[in-house]
């Protein structure tokens, strides 16, 4: 039990669609539960407050008569990130809670980014308006060929607005993943394209190691 030692901590998981991030915030939560960590809230990006919810519509649906232009898709999911973390997240890391967020601002590199071009440097002085110096304590990101990962999206059906686009944006987007999280040194990555039952375990074994270098 590592439980009198910690503070608390926000931790988020990345990656493409079909990654698993669902099942490894479920995972993630269940460790930390086994250590001793019961006070967890879970959260999604977009989304997680009734506004952000909202835009999280706007984002995933098809709009037939109107393309959201790049810019545009970029400031409201920034709007909803700004919700959560102002009226969720830090008043809950305040209060001493852990929090487990499925996505953060990772993606909006990734996807925004590297996926639909919009440059770094846009998107580093949005981050700042918004988030100003609020960063995850730790990003597990879910490596997936997008192949493998876009064949389980779909396997599932109901596919949204964003998972229609062609292999070359998840390509793209996962080349931006890799070469932020290879710079990030409060990340961990995971091999994704293995079986379920195989991630879950490399995700065990990890997190188990890191809560115990934040003893
Ligand atoms: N977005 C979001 C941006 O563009 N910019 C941003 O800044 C943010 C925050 C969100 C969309 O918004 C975009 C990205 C997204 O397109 P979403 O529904 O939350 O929409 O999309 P995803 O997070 O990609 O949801 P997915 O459900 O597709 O991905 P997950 O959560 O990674 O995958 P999961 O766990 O649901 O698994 C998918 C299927 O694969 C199976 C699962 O059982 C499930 O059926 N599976 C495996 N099968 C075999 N082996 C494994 N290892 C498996 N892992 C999972």
């Amino acid at each position: 039990m590592y439980k009198k030692f910690f503070n608390n901590k926000f931790i988020v998981v990345e990656g493409i669609e079909g990654a698993g991030k669902k099942h490894a915030c479920l995972l993630i939560k269940q460790i930390l539960k086994m250590n001793g960590i019961k006070n967890v809230i879970s959260i999604r990006e977009p989304g997680s407050t009734a506004i952000a919810e909202k835009i999280r519509i706007l984002i995933k649906e098809q709009h037939y008569k109107e393309k959201i232009i790049n810019i545009t898709e970029l400031l409201l999911i920034y709007a909803a990130r700004t919700q959560l973390i102002e009226t969720i997240v830090k008043p809950a890391l305040k209060k001493g809670k852990w929090i487990i967020s499925d996505r953060h601002d990772l993606s909006s590199f990734a996807y925004q980014g590297g996926g639909s071009g919009i440059s770094s440097k846009t998107i580093s002085k949005i981050r700042k308006i918004c988030l100003k110096n609020f960063y995850p304590d730790l990003t597990v990101y879910l490596d997936v060929d997008p192949e493998i990962g876009l064949k389980r999206a779909f396997s599932r059906g109901n596919v949204d607005r964003i998972e229609k686009k062609n292999i070359n944006f998840f390509i793209r987007t996962r080349e931006r993943y890799l070469e932020l999280i290879s710079k990030n040194p409060k990340s961990i990555t995971i091999n994704a394209n293995k079986n379920l039952y195989i991630v879950q375990q490399t995700i065990l074994k990890k997190i188990k190691k890191w809560l115990k270098i934040q003893t």
